[in-house]
């Protein structure tokens, strides 16, 4: 596989400007016929027309209507002698859907068509100049059998429609849709099949209306409510808060059960798994309604971020996912509506980010925001690029203000819509609409962070002088090497902070020489080192430093216990609170395996987070946040040299003891959080179910070591009388999680109610995958469970949303049931990344990245971690996908 380099971008020789296909659709054979106006690129040197394809029957290449002399190289159609003068040039070509596990490109799935061109999916269906930067206007014919495929959709407004009058055949019809707006193939997409949509109309505040559908198969019509008012929520969203409004007379959504990611956001023609976009209370949990209302107004924003203004090449994508996901995050904040309720959001965004990009960041695939080089672009949707691009895209917001945001957009807008354009072009528009600003005067220093990969580390120190009664602040940071690069330069860090006194007062700050007063400021943090003078600060401070998690970074703020207890108590920044507790946890679990010695919580501790639970005030939903401890990756992450036991015994014994010390204030929690009336997903009501639910895990947990059997009892009872999933998949896993015996009935029972339910299957294989082993149980119960499952009726390789299921949910998130010491995870591990790769690299590649940190591991996992690497890269057919990860982490 050939690496492709960021510096090596040169604009296409070819331009194409108009795009008619026609699509005989069948699943065994596909027929594409593509007329295409091009364009010789005079900017560039004169060179051959090179079109790219994959996995195409090429039958007739036409120019101007005559036939043309071509060459086929690897996966190019090479055509030498193009015109200099614009051309007509008209392709045929058929492809086999129905054979294309890969679902990337045109394929089938329950019996209907879809398509999945991001990033290099088009190529697939036709030849094209497969690249971001090449906009076409398409109009697109599709025909097909009418009975099979009633519906036949395609981007933008339909043109005509009608059945086919062909000679001896009345069965087929066929539609003709045409995208006024110019688009890179990868937002190109069809849909046929026998689906029904709900439907809304809608008016943007210019007073245009629109066709919002949604369509599913016939059965889930009923599941979509949700998914409508998300996508209604996220239009009058963009359109307040950016002046973004929808530019299609109709948006469509579709579900479809087999597909590589959440969802993709072809222009006008969504394309949705069916786990992102179906939800009912009796079958999807609160979690899901919340993800499921973020990925929908994810993929309705990228219409303007992405679609309207998109990349110019692929290392440029955290363009457009960086800024939609900073965007949906912001959406789901502004949905969530109380201070605490946002805090929750920013939470569950910051601990994502840790448990994913951090160790990105510091394993085999380490990469910055902008990539310097590629040679499987799949493999690059990565969290660094999605999640750690938000957080650069939220720290312009906090250097330039909300307001000058808002302009910097607005100028990003008006300078490039319609085009396709680098991170270079977002960064100065930013810049532009806010001279003189904190981003604007060090523009070329922030941009570092997209050019150097790995998580800055920050320390802070404070030195209080009572006497001058000034508190100097010492800020360092430190930026570690990564895979390719050694030497880094300091990065642009905003800092947020307060003071606060050891009752917990709010400090008012001063900095030396400056002559406002405040209660909270940013400081902009650029060299190696900086120190910071406050005045007239009465007592000695407890800093809260990097409020709402205002940079991605590591903060080593040397705080002691008694400081972070004050933190835990009396901090008006919400997010600090929950940052204290965790770091409280943290320091616990850490200190038990580094020594070696099992976890004993103390008293101030187990206080501490009982104040919590029992805090009059505060929200349910930030309670369960504050008292669910690190996970075990971020736990990891902290340690150089990691043993996935050790810690898991350490999570598992604070668990335990947390569970029977605060035994009472758990009972009443879980009998405070009952909720008597109809189910809403609303984030207060989901909090207290949340609460509940957590509760409720730890009573049965607790129930384990006393011999109780009133609470597994009443787990099992809540389990069967629940009237939503959240509740009963809580009860459920309350029981499997402690290896309760009424698990094993409740297990059986679910999956009997939900057999013809196959996401809810998902969920009942996911459980089984997740449940934590029992600390020093050396069988490993759930490592058997999941071989066992994979035997099972319902289990399948060939649906990614099973596979991850069963396969990811122990490899990925289970650490203690993946890393055993006889390597059979290992072993499990390659025969899944192999057998699947021969199906659906995409989706291989990603379980191969959980070796990403094998070489931080302590032996004996880190040499069977080796040897089980080798073996899947002895394979010598791996697909590039594959190969790209594997040979990234033996390097
Ligand atoms: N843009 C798509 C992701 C495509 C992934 C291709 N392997 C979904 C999204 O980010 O909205
Ligand atoms: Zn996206």
């Amino acid at each position: 596989a050939t690496l492709i380099r960021r510096e090596d971008y040169q604009a296409p020789a070819f331009w194409i400007r108009t795009v008619d296909l026609t699509f005989d659709l069948d699943p065994a054979k596909t027929l594409v016929t593509a007329r295409m106006q091009v364009e010789r690129n005079t900017a560039v040197a004169h060179s051959a027309l090179r079109l790219h394809g994959e996995e195409l029957n090429l039958l007739r290449v036409l120019i101007n209507g005559e036939s043309v002399s071509f060459r086929q190289e690897g996966h190019e159609l090479i055509i030498d002698n193009a015109p200099d003068a614009d051309f007509a040039l008209e392709l045929r070509n058929t492809c086999a859907p129905e054979k294309n596990t890969t679902l990337s490109g045109l394929y089938t799935s329950g019996g209907s068509f879809f398509t999945q061109c991001e990033a290099e999916g088009f190529r697939r269906i036709t030849y094209f100049l497969d690249r971001p930067d090449v906009m076409a206007i398409y109009t697109v014919t599709l025909r097909a059998d009418k009975s099979k495929y009633p519906v036949l959709l395609s981007n933008g407004n339909l043109l005509e429609s009608g059945d086919l009058e062909e000679a001896g055949n009345k069965a087929r019809h066929f539609a003709k849709w045409h995208d006024p707006f110019p688009k890179p193939s990868y937002l190109f997409a069809l849909v046929a099949g026998d689906l029904v949509a709900r439907e809304q109309r809608v008016k943007t505040r210019a007073g245009k209306e629109h066709l919002l559908q949604v369509y599913v198969r016939r059965g889930d019509l009923e599941k979509t409510e949700h998914a409508m008012n998300s996508l209604i929520a996220s239009m009058v969203w963009d359109e307040a808060r950016f002046k973004l409004p929808l530019d299609l007379d109709r948006f469509m959504v579709v579900g479809v059960s087999d597909f590589n990611m959440g969802a993709m956001e072809n222009k006008g023609l969504n394309i949705f798994n069916t786990s992102a976009l179906l939800a009912s209370p009796a079958t999807a949990t609160d979690q899901d309604f919340s993800r499921i209302e973020s990925i929908v107004a994810h993929e309705y924003f990228h219409n303007w971020t992405g679609n309207r203004v998109t990349c110019r090449d692929w290392f440029q994508l955290s363009l457009k996912e960086g800024l939609t996901v900073f965007r949906d995050q912001e959406f789901s904040m502004d949905m969530a509506g109380s201070p605490s309720a946002r805090a929750v959001c920013r939470i569950a965004d910051v601990r994502q980010l840790r448990a994913a990009q951090f160790p990105e960041d510091s394993g085999a695939m380490a990469h910055p925001v902008r990539p310097d080089s590629y040679s499987e672009i799949n493999n690059f949707y990565t969290a660094t690029v999605y999640d750690k691009g938000s957080e650069v895209v939220r720290m312009y917001q906090t250097l330039v203000g909300r307001a000058g945001f808002e302009k910097g957009m607005s100028l990003y807008f008006e300078r490039h819509d319609g085009q396709a354009v680098t991170c270079d072009d977002f960064a100065q528009a930013i810049a532009d609409a806010n001279p003189g600003s904190a981003l604007s005067v060090r523009l070329d220093a922030f941009k570092r962070w997209y050019s150097q990969a790995g998580t800055p580390r920050v320390q802070a120190r404070g030195v209080y002088d009572a006497a001058a009664q000034t508190y100097t602040l010492t800020l360092t940071q430190h930026n570690p090497a990564t895979p390719g690069q050694d030497q880094k330069l300091p990065q642009v860090i905003p800092v947020a902070l307060g003071l606060l006194s050891q009752e917990g007062q709010v400090l008012p700050l001063q900095l030396q020489g400056a002559t406002e007063v405040l209660n909270e400021q940013v400081l902009v943090l650029e060299e190696a080192q900086q120190s910071y003078v406050f005045i007239h600060v009465t007592s000695e401070p407890v800093p809260s430093l990097l409020r709402g998690f205002s940079a991605p970074v590591v903060l080593d703020d040397g705080l002691s216990d008694a400081q972070l207890l004050v933190l835990l108590q009396h901090d008006v920044d919400a997010f600090n609170r929950w940052e204290a507790g965790q770091r409280l946890a943290l320091n616990r679990i850490l200190g038990a395996v580094r020594s070696g010695t099992p976890l004993q919580l103390d008293a101030a501790y187990l206080d501490a987070v009982r104040k919590v639970l029992r805090h009059p005030e505060l929200d349910a939903a930030f309670k369960e946040i504050t008292l669910t401890l690190p996970g075990e990756t971020y736990i990891a992450e902290q340690l150089d040299v990691v043993d996935p036991q050790a810690i898991h015994a350490a999570v598992e014994a604070a668990q335990v003891q947390m569970a029977a010390a605060l035994r009472d204030d758990w009972t009443a929690a879980f009998e405070a959080n009952q909720i008597k009336t109809g189910y809403t997903p609303d984030p207060v009501s989901s909090g207290r179910r949340a609460l509940a639910n957590l509760a409720l895990a730890m009573l049965v947990l607790d129930a384990r070591s006393t011999g109780d059997t009133v609470w597994p009892g009443r787990a099992y009872q809540r389990f069967k009388d629940a009237g939503n999933m959240t509740e009963r998949l809580g009860a459920l896993s309350a029981l499997v999680a402690a290896h309760a015996d009424l698990a094993e009935p409740a297990l059986a029972r679910f999956h009997e109610l939900f057999k013809d339910d196959a996401l809810v299957i998902d969920k009942w294989f996911a459980l089984q995958g997740r449940t934590p082993e029992l600390a020093g149980e050396k069988s490993g119960r759930t490592f058997a469970r999941v071989r066992q499952l994979m035997q099972h009726p319902d289990f399948t390789l060939k649906n990614p949303n099973r596979a991850r299921s069963l396969i990811f949910s122990l490899c990925m998130f289970n650490p203690a049931a993946f890393h055993r010491a006889d390597a059979a995870g290992y072993v499990f591990w390659a025969e899944q990344v192999l057998a699947l790769d021969a199906i659906n690299p995409q989706v291989a590649s990603r379980l191969a990245r959980v070796m990403d940190r094998w070489n931080v591991l302590a032996e004996p996992y880190r040499s069977a971690a080796l040897l089980a690497i080798r073996r899947v890269s002895a394979k010598p057919d791996l697909s590039p996908d594959v190969r790209e990860i594997i040979s990234r982490a033996l390097a």
